[in-house]
């Protein structure tokens, strides 16, 4: 199969690549290295340097005698993605390349306009550009489950059916996003049923969760094919910052109660999800919707388990409770839907306390790189928010 893998420097990106090329997949790889350019901006680094991706593949090649094909461009260039389309006539497409960070998107007005033109031209280029050049094509796109916030009822897959005035029909799930980066999954969300529908085109958008991990079957193989992980307050996510913050015995950082709640998945487990979603395509016509988790968290939980992490690795773990610097509910209800992709035959691995003990232990060797200035989060919802 041919598999184009849109952002395949990122976290979850070259792991992807590496699983299907691993497989005996053709896989081309395509970046703009935009993460690499906010990471400067930033000030920002993940916690081992990562090499450049010509290096990595070439590494992969080495290490495995597998060959990844890699495409530099911008998906905000339709000509670009036009000729890519045209010429690696792919089977499946991965799409991650967007700007990823919901406190990056609220900085300022210049990082959520940024975030939503970078995030909905590319998206709406390639949609155009798989009509033009490979109708057939399945594209499996990367959402994420705070498209649907945290309404007081039970979450389904992407559709409710309602029952309004005595009529009923299925519509898309509501949804009220919690940054300007969440909507731009949304407003994505929309075009790509709407190019589905009215085109034919088939996808498959798939909420995630948030993702913690660092390694994989082929992160393992060398130090060289490491992936980027971060621990900052931009884009390091919760999971990942509180295991960095415990191994350098920096105080947890809880924002203001922490019954905020969310769908959690291992790394390995988002690549097992996309391997199946490709290998299990959409009908032409069909934008089909996964929620794309494992488990469930509240923040509390996720730092008691990293507290008792800690002792057991004989490291003294506190945990501090910061004014929350986003404007979202602290304690709710969450029960969101996820059988679908179980249904396809995922096997979840959940967060053992061995899981967590083996996540500590992978990131204590590299404690002396960590900053700590990054960890406090400065980027605020309301308030002080830049204009
Ligand atoms: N949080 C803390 N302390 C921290 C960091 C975060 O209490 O140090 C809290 C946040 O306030 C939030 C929750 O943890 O309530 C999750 O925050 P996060 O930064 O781990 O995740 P989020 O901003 O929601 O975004 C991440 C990814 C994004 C993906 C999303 C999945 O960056 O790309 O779409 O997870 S989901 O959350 O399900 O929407």
């Amino acid at each position: 199969m041919r598999v184009l893998i849109l952002g395949g420097d990122g976290y979850l990106g070259w792991p992807t690549a590496m699983q299907f090329s691993a497989r005996g997949d053709e896989v081309t790889v395509v970046d703009n290295f935009a993460k690499r350019q906010w990471e400067l901006e930033e000030g920002i680094e993940p916690v081992v340097p990562i090499p450049t991706l010509h290096r990595r593949i070439a590494r992969w090649q080495e290490v495995t005698g597998k060959t990844i094909r890699m495409r530099v461009g911008d998906l905000c260039n339709h000509r670009f993605v036009y000729t890519l389309l045209e010429e690696t006539r792919p089977d499946a497409i991965v799409h991650y390349a967007e700007q990823p960070s919901a406190p990056y998107s609220m900085q300022s007005r210049g990082t959520a306009v940024y975030t939503q033109t970078n995030n909905l031209v590319g998206t709406l280029n390639l949609l155009f550009g798989i009509r033009r050049h490979c109708p057939g094509v399945h594209l499996v796109k990367l959402g994420t489950m705070g498209e649907y916030g945290t309404p007081n009822i039970d979450i389904e897959e992407g559709y409710l059916t309602v029952t309004h005035n005595g009529r009923t029909d299925t519509l898309p799930f509501p949804k009220q996003p919690g940054s300007f980066y969440h909507l731009s999954k949304v407003h994505d969300s929309h075009n790509i049923a709407f190019a589905c529908r009215i085109w034919g085109l088939a996808a498959t958008d798939l909420n995630q969760g948030v993702v913690y991990g660092i390694e994989t079957a082929e992160t393992r193989l060398d130090a060289g094919l490491r992936t980027s992980f971060h621990y900052d307050h931009v884009f390091g996510t919760v999971l990942n910052r509180f295991l960095v913050q415990a191994a350098v015995g920096s105080p947890l950082t809880v924002y203001g109660k922490g019954g905020q709640t969310r769908g959690f998945l291992n790394l390995v487990d988002t690549l097992q999800c996309i391997d199946l979603a490709v290998r299990h395509p959409a009908k032409g016509g069909e934008f089909r919707v996964f929620n794309q988790f494992t488990e469930q968290f509240s923040v509390m939980d996720l730092a008691e388990k990293v507290c008792a992490a800690g002792r057991r690795a004989g490291l003294a773990v506190s945990i501090e409770h910061l004014p929350n610097p986003r404007i979202e509910a602290e304690t709710h209800y969450y029960n969101p839907r996820h059988s679908r992709l179980v249904d396809l035959g995922l096997q979840p691995h959940l967060l053992t306390d061995r899981v967590i003990d083996d996540l500590l232990a992978s990131v204590r060797p590299h404690a002396g790189r960590v900053d700590p200035g990054a960890f406090r989060p400065k980027i605020r919802w309301a308030a002080d928010t830049r204009v």
